[in-house]
Formats: C-alpha cells, structure tokens, sequence
C-alpha cells in the first residue's frame, strides 16, 4: 500500500501509487491491449490525469479507450466521513465536461478504489486506468499510463507511428523528465503548501531556475528534446498551461509569469494548437478545483478573475525545423514564415 516517498520538503509528501500493473501489446498478458476494454477516469482540473488524456488523444485512442471526468470541486467522499476527494456529477449536465460513472455507477473514486481492492489505504487519486473486463484498477501512476498509451495500444491507434518516448531520445527525454518533474510539475505544489518562508522561499527558487532552463532550451529549438515533439513536452505543458490562471496565485508562483517568459509562451500556445490538444484543457474545472478544493490555502475559495489567456492565438515556434512526421500544413506554414524572414531581411537590406 501507500508509502511515504522521498521529499526534501516534508510540507509536501507526495506518497508512492499502489496499482502497478501493466496493459501490454500480448494477447496473452494479464492486461492485454484490446479495443474498448479499458477506461480513464480522469479529472480536467488534475495535471496528472491530463497528461493520460493528452497522450490519448495524440496517439488517436479514443475508439480505443473511453474516458470520463469527475466534477472539479472536492466534495465528501462517504456519508458520514470526514474525506473529502473527487466525485462524480449525479447527471450528465449537471457540470460540462464531468459525467456520472456509467461504468460501475460508482459516486466517487473513492468507491472504484473499493471495488479494486478491500484492503486499500493510500490516496483515492486520478488518473485511474480501469478494466471493464476484471473490473480492477490496472494503473493510477499516470508516467506509467502515458508510456502505455504510447506503444502498446499501436494496433489499435489512429495515430500509430507518433512515438512520443523514441529509443534515440530516451535517455534526455528520462533527464528532462526528472528535474521537470521535481522543479516543476511537483514543483509549483511545493511552492503553494510550503507552510513557512524558507521552506517557501527554498521552493521558488527551484522552480524558476528549471522555468529559466526551459525558456534557454526553447530559445534554440522548438521543443523541450529537439525539434521532434516528446512525451517531455506533454508533461511540462500541463504545469505551464495552468500557470497564469491558477499557480501564480493560488500557489504564490508569481514572481514571474509564463506569459512574461517570451519562447515558453510562444511553446505553450504551440503545444496547446496540436490537434487534440485543446480539448484536455478545460480552464473552468481548472480554476474551481485549484481555488475552491484546498481550505488550508484558500479558505472562502474565492475564484481569481483573470487572466484568460487565449492560447490559440498565433505563436512563432514554426521557425524551427522539423525532424518530426508533422503535418504538411506545418512545413508549408514553417517554410513560409521563413520567406516572411527573407522578405524582411531583403527590405531591411535596400
Ligand atoms: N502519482 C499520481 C499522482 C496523481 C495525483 O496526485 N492526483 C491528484 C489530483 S491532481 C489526486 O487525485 N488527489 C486526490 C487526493 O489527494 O486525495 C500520478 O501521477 O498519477
């Protein structure tokens, strides 16, 4: 079960995922991969969760693998139970976006954590990957979801060829991965439920030396680990884009904004314009969740108003050549940025 995990700031324990197992491409694994067996349940406002969805839809899973978000405020969990966690809406139109468990009409996450197992002690947590078949939780460690998603649904992906975690990549996409995770993805929460100064002071500091890293990174090159797309930028896209509208002030991560970060804006409105994408970022469970489900921070949870950024507006990262398979659309909107370039390098020049 549950186990405290290592953490420099005792604040802010993240503690260990219990469901482990694995979905594989062989028919005759445990978990085999087939089309319409498994489930996501997810939450729009959780990072985590987002980044399965992400992947889902990047690789072209949705026949595949169905998916359904709870409601975005905390409610209690259990009549008469002091817990407070994530619960399914009791109809369909009741909150947009979240759905009733039409898989095992469940009231909450906490109660497909009780079917899976009797013994459970740890955190009713999204993402949850469920077997409709042996009716289990497979999986609730999203890193561990997305590199399913990533090879072993391929037979049944509309987008097979995309592979977001190559072998080539690897080793930089698994060091990028780590100091992003700890400076930022975990980073921002350790800034919002430091309970001192130092502590709090200690934590910003981290987590503005990994956003100055990336912006460096993104100065020269369109994505986190080269010009080709990586499951490195999927997991740093979750944190950036709820920065402006959430971490900067409920978490106090305002000394500077990603929208103040020039090549990491630019990058963020890229990310957020890859077919797919925009459909995992619903701002409003977003803000109600992070304003309105953490008492200790935000007591009257009152919901900050701005800043409502338009992140489909145009970006400048087709400047970079592209190694990846990307879209023709793209080659020709890259190749004619750079004759916009020519054309004002030739004008400059007269
Ligand atoms: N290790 C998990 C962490 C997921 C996680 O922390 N999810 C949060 C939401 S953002 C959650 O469900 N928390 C519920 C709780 O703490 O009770 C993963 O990455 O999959």
């Amino acid at each position: 079960m549950a186990t405290p995990m290592e953490n420099e700031n005792p604040n802010f324990a993240r503690t260990a995922t219990s469901f482990r197992n694995f979905v594989s491409k062989d028919p005759d694994s445990q978990f085999p991969a087939e089309s319409g067996r498994y489930h996501l349940y997810i939450s729009y406002a959780c990072p985590w969760a987002s980044r399965c969805l992400a992947i889902l839809k990047l690789k072209g899973l949705d026949k595949a693998i169905s998916f359904s978000s709870v409601q975005p405020l905390w409610r209690n969990t259990k009549e008469n139970d002091e817990h407070m966690g994530w619960v399914f809406p009791d109809s369909d139109t009741e909150v947009l976006g979240a759905e009733r468990d039409h898989i095992n009409g469940a009231k909450s996450v906490r109660e497909l954590y009780d079917i899976a197992s009797s013994n459970y002690t740890g955190k009713y947590t999204v993402p949850v990957l469920w077997d409709k078949k042996l009716k289990t939780i497979v999986n609730n460690e999203s890193s561990e979801i997305l590199r399913m998603f990533n090879t072993e649904f391929n037979h049944v992906a509309e987008n097979p060829s995309l592979d977001l975690y190559p072998p080539n990549l690897r080793a930089i996409i698994d060091e990028t991965n780590e100091w992003i995770h700890d400076g930022i993805n975990n980073g921002v929460y350790k800034c919002g439920f430091a309970t001192n100064q130092e502590t709090y002071d200690v934590e910003v500091k981290r987590l503005y030396e990994a956003l100055d890293r990336c912006e460096d990174i993104l100065r020269k090159q369109r994505f986190l680990c080269g010009n080709t797309l990586t499951e490195s930028d999927i997991r740093l896209f979750v944190t950036v884009i709820r920065f402006d509208e959430a971490y900067a002030v409920i978490f106090k991560c305002d000394k500077r904004l990603v929208r103040e970060y020039y090549h990491l804006f630019n990058y963020t409105k890229d990310i957020y314009q890859i077919a797919g994408m925009s459909s995992t970022v619903k701002m409003d469970h977003i803000k109600q969740n992070y304003y309105g489900s953490f008492p200790s921070i935000n007591p009257l949870e009152i919901i900050a108003h701005g800043p409502n950024i338009d992140y489909s507006l145009p970006h400048d990262r087709h400047r970079f050549s592209l190694e990846s398979d990307y879209t023709r659309l793209e080659l020709f909107e890259s190749a004619s940025f750079v004759c916009e370039l020519k054309l004002i390098e030739i004008f400059d020049s007269l």
